[in-house]
């Protein structure tokens, strides 16, 4: 069986492009990047990587799309088969398409929820522009084979997400029971390497993407990250506490298209067996109420 390797990109529908610009660089340390000729977006960076994020300002505040990577072209290849033997539809990304991306290849599909998938190989790596961050910052994003992070997205049918996600070669399960206004939810984690998840699904949700989190080498960046937030009153949605499942020290503050930003350090690799939770180790106490994550943790 093919699998992907990691979640290498996400794209965004953003509504207000410039407090997004302010909000990526200070407070979360992205080096913002505009290329010529492509006035319609603009890049974040975290490594050395053209770009991890693709902004694309308009009307519209949710994922655009997210982009697994596979290994090489023949993994790309088996890849597509294993989808036509599942009777899932995708299609090959055409050479403009891949080269709009910068990567050497991809498909296109969908998530059974709608989530516009593509899966990769070849991202462009500048090596001859090594990531700059747009803050002050102590370590760096831990990326590298881990990934960019984790995103939590909305699952209208979570058994089907879960086959869905399954055949792009992540594993996975329930791995909390947690009290919600709505009764109780029992998100499913799912992984393609070393970090303890890279997709949740499972938590009622208004838009595709109900947080994205990103995961500091150095707890002062955090640190740098909490205070900025703080000092500028964005709405804190959980505050800082610890999860039980991959361990992480993280906090949830509302982005500018209102989804929120998991910001982290400290996570532990996933493990080999499976295990459930009620309540995270500390903290996540909740704060400001009604941005998608009303959950006793
Ligand atoms: C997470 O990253 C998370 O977002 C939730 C809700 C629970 C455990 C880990
Ligand atoms: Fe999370």
């Amino acid at each position: 069986m093919t699998r992907v390797t990691e979640l290498g990109y996400v794209g965004l529908h953003v509504s207000d492009a410039q407090a997004w610009r302010i909000y990526a660089r200070d407070c979360v340390g992205f080096e913002v990047l505009d290329e010529p000729g492509e006035s319609d977006r603009f890049y974040l960076r975290m490594d050395n990587w053209h770009h991890r994020f693709v902004l694309h300002p308009g009307t519209q505040d949710d994922l655009a799309y997210l982009g697994w990577r596979v290994p090489d072209a023949e993994s790309l290849e088996n890849m597509e088969r294993q989808l036509r033997e599942a009777g899932i539809a995708y299609r090959v990304g055409t050479s403009e398409e891949a080269a709009e991306r910068h990567v050497l290849g991809l498909l296109k599909l969908h998530d059974p929820s709608g989530i516009p998938t593509e899966i990769f190989y070849a991202p462009r790596v500048d090596m001859h522009l090594p990531f700059h961050p747009g803050r002050r910052m102590h370590g760096k994003f831990l990326t590298g084979e881990q990934g960019l992070g984790h995103v939590l997205v909305q699952a209208q049918d979570p058994a089907a997400s879960y086959r869905f996600y399954s055949l792009l070669g992540l594993s996975g399960a329930v791995e909390y029971h947690l009290q919600t206004p709505m009764g109780v939810a029992k998100p499913i984690f799912m992984r393609c390497n070393d970090r303890q998840h890279s997709i949740a699904f499972g938590i009622p949700s208004e838009k595709r993407l109900n947080h994205m989190m990103l995961e500091y080498t150095d707890l002062n960046d955090l640190g740098m990250a909490h205070d900025t937030v703080r000092k500028r009153g964005i709405p804190v949605a959980l505050q800082l506490g610890k999860h039980s499942n991959d361990k992480a020290l993280t906090f949830y503050s509302a982005t500018p298209s209102g989804w929120l930003m998991e910001l982290g350090w400290g996570a532990a690799t996933a493990g080999a067996q499976q295990e459930y939770h009620v309540l995270d180790v500390f903290g996540h106490g909740p704060e400001a109420a009604g941005l998608g994550l009303d959950v006793k943790l």
